[in-house]
């Protein structure tokens, strides 16, 4: 999976580190990459904020959690209307300060998607001559019941790339 076309030795190295999902043979998974124009300090403030997805994520109506982000919290995510779903519970399953990983299973919920388990890393890099962040999303997942792994890969990867793109929009706005 990892020598896909396009992957810098980084990208192939940090994904290698730190992206690992154990799949079987009825589940998915895949990755993106997101290169934003803002420190990692700023694009990590926002992603690490288990309790509130809504800072960015543009699906998110309202998000109940725990106050204090441990390993295990919990919160319930309701999602605006249109999408295949009202609802999530998701547990926190990483959240690691220094090296900048998140790690989110989705445990119940009115959708499709069982098993989804996802891994953000937040690395610094250099664009145009200016502090910026290289942002990995991965994810395993599933392959429901009358669906491809294609057709499971291309749903939350589009869904991923809008998340990632209203991270970098928020990030950037910030940043100026
Ligand atoms: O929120 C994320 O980080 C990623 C995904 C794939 C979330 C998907 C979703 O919230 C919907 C947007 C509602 C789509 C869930 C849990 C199920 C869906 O079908």
């Amino acid at each position: 999976m990892l020598n896909v076309k396009g992957l810098s030795g980084v990208e192939r190295e940090y994904i290698r580190k730190h992206h690992k999902h154990e799949i079987n043979d009825n589940q998915c998974a895949s990755f993106l990459i997101k290169h934003i124009k803002a420190p990692v300090h700023l694009v990590w403030s926002l992603v690490r904020r288990f309790d509130q997805p809504q800072k960015y994520k543009p699906f998110v109506s309202r998000c109940i959690a725990q106050e204090n982000l441990e390993i295990g919290s919990l919160r319930e995510v309701d999602v605006k209307s249109g999408l295949p779903a009202t609802t999530s519970t998701e547990r926190l399953e990483l959240l690691d300060d220094e090296q900048h990983i998140l790690s989110v299973r989705i445990i119940g919920g009115d959708h499709r998607l069982r098993n989804y388990s996802s891994i953000v890393s937040v690395h610094p890099e250099v664009i145009e001559g200016r502090p910026g962040s290289m942002v990995i999303e991965s994810f395993g997942v599933d392959v429901p019941e009358g669906n491809t792994k294609d057709e499971t890969c291309y749903f939350v990867e589009s869904l991923i790339k809008c998340n990632l793109k209203s991270l970098a929009d928020v990030s950037e706005t910030l940043a100026v």
